[in-house]
């Protein structure tokens, strides 16, 4: 019989692609479609995210699904970057292009906001991470502003379910994005109306949540005309890309630990329950919603954006090189020469980020690297001692530590970034699958469907579908002796969370 085939519609801050998993009832193939580059709108408003092309290279993908696999596709699922938003009047039309988080109108809403609700509240009542990006921060810049979209809007919805409502004509607010929030009370699961009501915000937005694993409804007429897929349902999957990569984690662990790596290196424990209380807050931990309603107790970390911001300025200067050309140049450069705290502010906005990252190490009196082999391998170590920093406050919060930490998502690709990670840990790393967020896109359509009974089978379909890499740690002593100097150059220096 025909193997049955799920889509993967996965959007990063950076990139997109629609993938097909085939199923053979033991393994998941996948075949990528479509990858398109997500590039920011630059307006006179601010930086916006060009959801309608986005969805142009959507459909694209569907169209090139329908004619390579027809009525073997069963459903797809959307999953996006976190915390951004469209807006829609009441006859379902978008208000205005959506933001992209980076985009400046949050300046010195954290402030404003904790003017409003003191910061413990906040964390007490959402669990979430205090960065300056989230949704939170956002609509209360519009709040303040007046915006009138927000003044007349009907609908919120978060990236993947604006985009499921394009598709489909049915709109819900997921869950696990929505906990990306700051809005969303994992204790009460439920959206946090006292908090929504204190900031102002039109209570109306915040409508009942829907789960990871539901049907939102077939594709629309109109799509499937023009896709030519037929019969084709949209399933709610995990909305937020880090929870759909979570669902994927080849572990068989009870609190499975991992990085989710990518533009951002999100480092945490699957646990069963929110931890939130004063370390917690003091730590900087997040408690995102997960399929099955699992916790991610993560740190968000700066992650490969130092290096994807590097490759373009250099790339602007004339010079393409390739990432694995960029590890090359970092494997041959001196190794701890000098350190950044990647979670500086200064590297938060785009441009300029080897300049950057040299006047970080002038100012702290180091070396200042010169070459890009220089460069590239103090993002490298800084990258895995900030890990290892994280990881030993992580392991506080669990009497089992796992004994293999799980690399997951495009960086895992990158050998010597996954062996210093080994190295500064002292534990070992396995790497592997590069596509977590696109499979834990299908494990839920697929616990739909009942081809799976539950994540914990998905789990060990994942594991046997993918050549997970080992990583042993090494040069122990020498790894030891440069975690107490990062701590060292970095404790001077502000930290954007
Ligand atoms: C990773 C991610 C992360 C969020 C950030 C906005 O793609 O979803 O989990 O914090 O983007």
């Amino acid at each position: 019989s025909q193997n049955k085939v799920y889509l993967a519609v996965d959007l990063g801050a950076g990139s997109g692609r629609v993938l097909a998993g085939e199923f053979d009832g033991k393994h998941i193939e996948l075949h990528e479609l479509n990858r398109f580059e997500n590039i920011g709108l630059e307006l006179p408003s601010g930086s916006h995210c060009n959801v309608p092309a986005l969805y142009q290279n959507i459909l694209d993908g569907l169209r090139i699904a329908a004619d390579r696999y027809g009525d073997a596709v069963i459903s797809l699922g959307i999953d996006t970057w976190g915390v951004d938003y469209g807006l829609l009047d009441k006859d379902g039309r978008l208000l205005g292009i959506p933001y992209f988080y980076r985009d400046s109108r949050t300046q010195s809403m954290m402030e404003k906001a904790e003017q409003i609700v003191p910061k413990e509240k906040i964390y007490e009542a959402t669990g979430i991470q205090f960065m300056f990006f989230n949704s939170l921060y956002q609509l209360l810049s519009e709040v303040e502003g007046r915006n009138s979209g927000l003044q007349v809007a009907e609908d919120l919805l978060f990236i993947p379910d604006l985009l499921g409502y394009w598709l489909t004509g049915k709109k819900v607010q997921e869950r696990s994005i929505a906990s990306t929030s700051q809005l969303y009370n994992p204790r009460k699961n439920d959206w946090d109306y006292e908090l929504i009501e204190k900031f102002g915000l039109p209570k109306h937005l915040f409508k009942k949540l829907s789960d990871p694993g539901h049907v939102l409804g077939g594709l629309s007429e109109k799509v499937a005309r023009r896709t030519g897929l037929n019969g084709t349902k949209v399933i709610t999957v995990a909305g937020h890309d880090t929870a759909s990569a979570v669902a994927a984690v080849p572990s068989q662990s009870a609190t499975p630990a991992y990085l989710s790596s990518g533009t951002w290196s999100l480092l945490g424990l699957e646990l069963p329950e929110p931890v939130i209380n004063e370390q917690s807050l003091a730590d900087g931990f997040t408690n995102e919603i997960g399929v099955g309603n699992t916790i991610r107790f993560l740190k968000n970390i700066c992650g490969l954006w130092l290096i994807q911001q590097s490759r373009r300025y250099w790339r602007a200067a004339g010079e393409d090189i390739a990432y694995s050309k960029m590890a090359a140049f970092a494997a041959e450069a001196e190794p701890f020469r000098s350190f950044i705290d990647p979670d500086s502010p200064l590297f938060v906005e785009e441009g300029h980020m080897p300049e950057k990252i040299q006047q970080y190490c002038k100012k702290t009196g180091q070396a200042v690297p010169e070459t890009k082999g220089q460069i590239i391998r103090c993002i490298y170590e800084s990258l895995a001692l900030r890990y290892a920093e994280v990881w030993q406050k992580l392991l506080e919060y669990t009497e089992t530590p796992p004994k293999t930490l799980h690399i997951v998502g495009g960086g895992c690709q990158d050998k010597l970034l996954n062996q210093f990670t080994a190295n500064a840990l002292g534990m070992q790393v396995a790497a592997c699958p590069v596509e977590a967020t696109s499979l834990g896109n299908i494990l839920v359509q697929m616990m739909n469907d009942g081809a799976i009974k539950d994540l914990q089978e998905g789990r060990e379909i994942v594991l046997n579908s993918s050549l997970v890499e080992r990583y042993e740690p090494e040069a122990q002593e020498a790894w030891a002796a440069q975690r107490d100097r990062f701590a060292d150059v970095i404790s001077g220096t502000a930290r954007s969370e």
